[in-house]
């Protein structure tokens, strides 16, 4: 899908209005400082970082909820100039790398991706399924709901209406869930979706998993794939640092495994590397959580062990 020379725009978030934490906001800024964008290169890609986007003019002051959703103009705003730049890349041929940032921001890559791609299909690696309604939502935190402004389902929030409902139930496949809450479970099972658990991992192991997965919303291999990566799916003793871990989680081979083996259908067109939060647990945690959000973007663009 992508032309020659292989073109990665890293797109730096630095937001946290989706959830309530201090500190992912501080992923991106982690993310590039450890050298992601020199090991990009040094993987052979003509790599494009125009530094961290500004959502300063959005502010995060004076923005009551909306029913249940917590800061929902800030949210809707930065997703809506996300969607924008990484729709703007996309359409240029590059693949974007978006670094987050907390995951509503998915809502806006996700939207930027299928304005380029309509057909893209997308896997969602994470320990929650983040597919909450404005309904269901006990939080009231937006991104344990980005899916579901994505699939159109749920109330309509005004203040979202700029999302197109463009994401279909089964062009998204999840991988790595372990902590979904009641009312996304009936959600999963009324549309259909398709979720691999930690359950599934420990039965079938990791390469069935991705395979059964890309067979769901990519039989042929053709479709372009949007990958997200909450880095909560993996085991907090690999990614310590960040805003919700849960336990039992995937191992680092298994994270890496996902990675690489999208990177291997070559239908990789965007990449999502979401909720590093340097500012939790000690600064060794941090550093050892920043380094794994840097090694699996490294393993979804081509880095192999041979
Ligand atoms: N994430 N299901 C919980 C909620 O608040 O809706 C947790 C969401 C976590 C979201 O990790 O991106
Ligand atoms: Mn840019
Ligand atoms: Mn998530
Ligand atoms: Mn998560």
């Amino acid at each position: 899908f992508l032309p020659d020379p292989k073109t990665v725009a890293i797109v730096g978030c630095p937001f946290r209005g989706g959830q309530a934490k201090l500190g992912v906001d501080k992923g991106p800024i982690h993310l590039v400082q450890a050298g992601l964008p020199e090991q990009l290169a040094e993987l052979g890609w003509k790599v494009q970082f125009d530094g961290h986007h500004q959502f300063e003019e959005i502010s995060t002051e004076d923005d009551p909820p909306i029913g249940k959703l917590k800061n929902p103009r800030s949210v809707s705003r930065v997703c809506e100039a996300v969607a924008k730049v990484v729709g703007e890349h996309a359409k240029k041929g590059q693949l974007p790398l978006t670094l987050g940032g907390d995951h509503s921001l998915a809502m806006g890559t996700i939207s930027g991706t299928l304005e380029k791609y309509p057909d893209a299909c997308v896997i969602w690696v994470d320990a929650h399924a983040d597919i909450n309604t404005a309904e269901t939502t006990d939080s009231g935190n937006i991104h344990g709901m980005p899916v579901s402004f994505l699939l159109g389902i749920g109330p309509k929030v005004e203040e979202f209406s700029w999302v197109k409902p463009l994401l279909k139930p089964h062009r998204i496949v999840y991988i790595g869930l372990r902590d979904v809450d009641q009312g996304e479970r009936r959600i999963l099972r009324e549309h259909g979706i398709k979720a691999f658990s930690m359950h599934e991992v420990d039965k079938y192991g990791i390469g069935r998993v991705v395979e059964m997965a890309l067979d769901h919303v990519n039989p042929g291999r053709k479709l372009p794939i949007h990958l997200s990566f909450d880095v909560d799916a993996l085991d907090p003793s690999v990614a310590p640092s960040t805003g919700t871990p849960v336990r039992g989680g995937l191992t680092f081979r298994e994270g890496h495994y996902i990675c690489e083996a999208v990177y291997e259908t070559g239908c990789l067109v965007a990449l999502d590397i979401m909720e590093v939060n340097p500012s939790l647990a000690d600064s060794e945690s941090a550093k050892q959580t920043v380094a794994v959000g840097c090694s699996l973007a490294r393993s979804a663009l081509g880095e192999t062990l041979l």
